[in-house]
């Protein structure tokens, strides 16, 4: 059955459909223009109560019965759980995917949106900062990520999994976050390997506003 996805084009919400693509599961998407405020709307609130997208609707959730889910870490995690993909099973192999998982949830996300809102504030005096504290944090990240991706293929290890989707969803942004891929050749590298999978590149093209 299809799962519907509702969600806007932004980092938060470009994780969860290449999540989607690379696990082939079939899902609409159903957009909430998060500019015009629909993400307060009643019936968006009794899904994602914390007024932010992406959240899903799975008809077929555990036991057969609907279940939705909202917060990208959860829906990740879930959707790994759900099809068995992305997300080794043995704790040893999950630590990693859980480790980085929560690394972007918590720091590689909520830092360099940061940046992006501080950018926008026509005021030098206002932005300064704002802009010097959170872009020195999201280079500090970059500079973490640069050195994960030295010892390993992947930020879980040799395969790709959910941890992957998550971080990419926000490196997708860096020009707008003012970072100079360049510079970390690691992380220059996973994300170019990341972006030339098929599955990943629907992730990022098919509509979502
Ligand atoms: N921790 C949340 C953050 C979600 C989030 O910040 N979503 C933004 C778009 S990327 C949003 O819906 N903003 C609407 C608002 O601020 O009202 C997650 O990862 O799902």
């Amino acid at each position: 059955m299809t799962i519907e996805l509702l969600t806007w084009n932004t980092p938060n919400g470009r994780k969860i459909s290449v999540a989607l693509e690379e696990m082939g599961l079939a899902y609409t998407v159903k957009p909430v223009n998060i500019g015009q405020g629909e993400q307060f709307r009643p019936e968006f609130l009794a899904i994602s109560p914390n007024n932010r997208i992406p959240a899903i609707v799975d008809p077929d959730g555990p036991g057969g019965t609907p279940i939705s889910v909202f917060e990208s870490g959860a829906i990740l995690l879930y959707l790994g759980r759900k099809t068995g993909k992305f997300l080794p099973d043995d704790p040893r192999a999950q630590v990693p995917v859980l480790e980085w998982l929560m690394w972007q949830m918590g720091g590689f996300g909520p830092m360099l949106g940061q940046v992006h809102h501080f950018l926008q504030l026509a005021s030098e005096a206002d932005r300064r900062y704002g802009l010097d504290r959170y872009s020195k944090e999201t280079r500090r990240l970059y500079g973490v990520a640069d050195r994960r991706l030295a010892e390993v293929a992947y930020f879980a290890g040799p395969e790709v999994t959910i941890a992957d989707f998550a971080i990419l969803g926000w490196a997708w942004r860096h020009e707008r976050h003012k970072v100079d891929l360049g510079e970390f050749a690691n992380v220059d590298r996973w994300y170019r390997t990341m972006m030339a999978r098929p599955a990943t590149a629907r992730g990022f093209t098919v509509a979502l506003s």
